[in-house]
């Protein structure tokens, strides 16, 4: 097989596929197969697309600008009334704090030999002359109580099945950055995080890497490609978990052979 392209998203659907929660076949397609796959928005991840627009620049594929968000009529949708607040907030706060936005939608790639490690750094930012890391987000799970804690796999807490807060994202990308000639060093990590549902709240968090937790996630990383090559190298095929609901929302549906989309039989016990 070609060399895997370790990212952020093979890493945590690998996560979700050990759990029973991400089909083998769409992983497969994904990451094995690398097949052309449907693209499926929703508005929110629309307006993240446009928020990272207005406040680092970021465009799409191609360099295509994210458009304004609207509703079936044209009109700016609600939402886009937020990424608005929250642009102005994001532009004061950089002013505030004198830091200035380096370049944005760094493409990186390491060769680790076994492995490409690839990731797309939302920004570099210049903090007091020094380099950095910049991760934005536009979520609706920014709250007072804590965020990221509605999903096992929120990109914040990554909070794995046995409650181990994992931070992939912060130490994937300073592994990154560590590891690619162009920077060849540790940088220091920040989340900007903006609500997309109240629109003055929002924070800038800073995530300290220690080099043994890099030293940690190389060996899982380790593990992974270790497990995928096995699966792949001795003929195995992912489990896939075909089911019509499942299948209906898959961005594979269009060229997978395991597909359903008949009701099937389900047998409940109640006796004892
Ligand atoms: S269409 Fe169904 S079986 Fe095929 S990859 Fe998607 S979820 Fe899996
Ligand atoms: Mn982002």
């Amino acid at each position: 097989m070609d060399k895997l392209r370790v990212s952020k998203s093979l890493i945590l659907d690998w996560w979700k596929y050990k759990d029973g929660e991400l089909c083998g076949e769409l992983f497969n397609k994904r990451y094995i197969e690398r097949a052309e796959l449907e693209e499926i928005t929703s508005d929110a991840m629309l307006a993240g697309q446009r928020f990272e627009y207005q406040t680092i620049n970021s465009t799409l594929r191609g360099g295509v600008i994210p458009p304004i968000v609207t509703t079936s009529t044209g009109k700016p949708a609600a939402i886009q009334n937020i990424v608005d607040v929250q642009t102005d907030r994001f532009l004061k706060f950089m002013k505030e704090n004198g830091i200035e936005l380096v370049s944005s939608g760094v493409k990186l790639e390491v060769d680790m030999d076994k492995y490409i490690l690839v990731g797309v750094v939302d920004g570099f930012l210049n903090i007091d002359g020094q380099l950095s890391i910049l991760e934005m987000k536009f979520t609706s799970m920014l709250n007072p109580v804590g965020w990221g804690k509605d999903s096992p796999y929120a990109y914040f807490t990554d909070r794995l099945k046995d409650n181990r807060i994992h931070m992939l994202q912060p130490r994937l990308y300073v592994l990154i950055c560590k590891t690619h000639p162009d920077y060849g060093q540790a940088l220091p990590f920040y989340y900007y995080i903006a609500s997309s549902k109240m629109m003055y709240s929002a924070e800038c968090v800073e995530v300290p890497v220690q080099d043994s937790s890099i030293e940690t996630l190389l060996t899982e990383i380790d593990e992974i490609v270790n497990d995928i090559e096995a699966t792949v190298n001795l003929g195995l095929e992912f489990n896939a978990l075909p089911e019509a609901t499942r299948c209906s929302k898959c961005p594979a549906k269009a060229i997978c052979n395991k597909k359903v989309d008949s009701v099937t039989i389900k047998r409940i016990s109640h006796e004892n």
